[in-house]
């Protein structure tokens, strides 16, 4: 049976099994100085914020054996998989493959395309490369939720109304029953997280729910420790 967890617009159906976390793009590029983010002229601190929240959904996941996938954005060393329209858009100081403080912008492997140390995967915890904003385009996700019977996903990571919103809705349309942690994502712009909050959870939640990561936090413990004690 299904567990109600308190979200809008209406409680989230937490499953018995099915359940995973996903975190988008928590990688230095986009939160520390001299990377993609501050290269396009962001306040980079700002993201920050929902590191604790983060940290306690990933750990959370953990103790309760439930899948979890990273996400990073990023592009192969030759560029072959980025657009000349993404490398081109936005006159910023730095460009995709440029050098920068961190290694090369945004390019898979480089130093400031590592995740944050507070946030670093386990050994065996999946990391899913992505080109695109979406964490399904272009990349094996869906072919990893499949293969572990996911249908419900927890939505954390930055930055809201970019990949995080573009992913929840790629899930979204592929049926897979969406839920976005309200404090566990951020934007460089507080009135585009505030504006994708309400628009994704809106007409009777078209991409899905939202909800605090403490409602998240509660209703795990209630629905799982038992599982997870025998
Ligand atoms: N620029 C911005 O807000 N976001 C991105 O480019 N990528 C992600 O959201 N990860």
């Amino acid at each position: 049976m299904p567990t109600p967890l308190p979200a809008q617009p209406y409680p989230y159906p937490l499953p018995p099994t099915g359940l995973a976390l996903i975190i988008i793009d928590m990688q230095r590029d986009f939160i520390e100085p001299g990377g993609f983010g501050d290269a396009l002229g962001n306040d980079v601190g700002l993201l920050r914020a929902i590191i604790p929240q983060v940290r306690a959904l990933q750990d959370a996941f953990r103790r309760y054996n439930l899948p979890i996938f990273q996400t990073v954005e990023g592009h192969l060393p030759d560029l072959s998989d980025c657009p000349p329209s993404k490398r081109d858009r936005g006159h910023g100081a730095l460009k995709i493959g440029d050098p920068g403080p961190m290694g090369r912008i945004l390019v898979l492997g480089e130093p400031g395309n590592g995740i944050i140390p507070e946030l670093a995967p386990l050994p065996g915890e999946v990391i899913i490369p992505k080109p695109g904003k979406g964490a399904f385009y272009a990349t094996d996700l869906e072919a990893h939720l499949k293969a572990q019977g996911v249908t419900h996903l927890v939505i954390t990571g930055v930055t809201t109304e970019v990949c995080v919103q573009t992913t929840m809705r790629e899930a979204n349309d592929r049926g897979y029953e969406c839920l976005l942690v309200e404090d566990a994502t951020e934007s460089y712009f507080p009135e585009f997280k505030q504006a994708t909050l309400e628009m994704v959870r809106a007409q009777g939640g078209i991409i899905g729910w939202t909800a605090s990561t403490e409602a998240v936090l509660s209703t795990l413990a209630a629905q799982y420790s038992a599982q997870v004690a025998v």
